[in-house]
């Protein structure tokens, strides 16, 4: 724990003032490192009142802190999570996580930003990544698992995002084959899962976790405005993107921890429970090819098995789905 989250979780603790002295008692180290440490945190967004007599209380935190983060997720194995790191502005964190893995940085290890300037998503596409709104989180994986199964990376993290916005806020979050969060029909996150892996092996993979929290309808171009929504959108209330993000670290802690030691099958199952793909009729485009067909269910390795019109099925291992009425 470094000092800003130090004091921070003293200032928590005590819910009231706490002074100078004790702070910098509690933590060996001068009353003048404290104040100077207090106007950091000031500068983070932590607003703080200040008493010559008292000392400091803590009256409110910016909505994504990371020393909360730190020092709030509570993880199974405390894989996910073990070291964070964060940005305010980077161009994905996605890149940056893939170039920290391939430096050998640990399995476990995220970053997160408050904005993107080169957010994106699979193919090429662009992540809509303005500042001060969303989640956008990426997470280094060397799971020993062979790269056939890498799409289990993307159910996985969809089980885990899915069940963390249903806990926190409420929202009806569902999972759109492979790797869309849905309401209803409105997009509201989405993940991408990079790997560099050979044929026997994952030598690392990087999960990138984008959900709208708190971003506004209005503020989105027109082609993402007909398709997309927020957790803000569907609740009317701003949500703590700290929350979030805790939820979404301890769930894919959990459910990491089951899929290294039990196997795929419970990641499946839960998947199955939350998807909103399976027995819909849907239109599949996969390159320049569509499919249409009933989506009967997904196979083990994560390919979704859809039933075509002569009753063959189709194994479809990456495209985009569309839900046909
Ligand atoms: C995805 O791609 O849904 C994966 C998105 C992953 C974003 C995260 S943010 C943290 C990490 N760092 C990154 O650089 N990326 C990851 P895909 O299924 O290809 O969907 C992309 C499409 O979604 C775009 O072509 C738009 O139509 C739409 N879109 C873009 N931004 C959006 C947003 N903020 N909300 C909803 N839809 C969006």
């Amino acid at each position: 724990m470094n000092n800003n989250e130090e004091i921070i979780r003293l200032l928590k603790e005590k819910e009231d003032f706490i002074s100078g002295a004790e702070i910098a008692n509690t933590m060996k180290v001068t009353r003048t490192a404290v104040w100077k440490r207090i106007n950091i945190l000031r500068e983070k967004g932590y607003t703080m009142e200040a008493s010559p007599a008292k000392g400091y209380k803590l009256l409110k935190s910016p909505d994504l802190s990371i020393e909360e983060i730190r020092g709030s997720i509570s993880g199974w194995s405390m894989i996910i999570g073990r070291e964070i790191i964060f940005f305010d502005t980077i161009t994905s964190t996605n890149t940056y996580a893939m170039e920290l893995a391939e430096k050998g940085y640990p399995e476990g290890t995220i970053i997160i930003a408050d904005a993107q300037t080169g957010g994106k998503g699979r193919l090429g596409r662009k992540w809509l990544s303005p500042q001060g709104k969303n989640l956008y989180m990426s997470i280094i994986l060397r799971p020993a698992i062979p790269p056939r199964d890498a799409a289990i990376l993307t159910l996985m993290s969809a089980v885990a995002c899915a069940s963390a916005i249903k806990r926190i806020s409420s929202v009806p979050a569902s999972i759109k084959w492979p790797n869309d969060l849905m309401v209803s029909d409105r997009k509201l996150g989405g993940i991408l899962t990079e790997i560099k892996a050979d044929m026997d092996r994952i030598f690392h993979a990087v999960i990138g976790i984008g959900i709208n929290i708190n971003l506004e309808i209005e503020d989105m171009p027109d082609e993402i405005k007909i398709c997309a929504t927020s957790i803000k959108n569907e609740t009317g209330n701003a949500q703590s993107r700290t929350l979030i993000a805790v939820e979404i670290i301890n769930e894919l802690d959990r459910w990491y921890s089951m899929l290294l030691n039990i196997g795929k099958k419970p990641v499946i199952a839960e998947w199955l429970k939350l998807s909103s793909t399976i027995g819909r009729a849907v239109k599949v485009t996969v390159g320049n090819n569509v499919f249409t067909g009933i989506a009967e269910t997904i196979d083990e390795e994560g390919m979704l098995m859809l039933k075509l019109p002569d009753n063959t099925v189709k194994k479809i291992s990456a495209g985009d789905v569309a839900i046909l009425r």
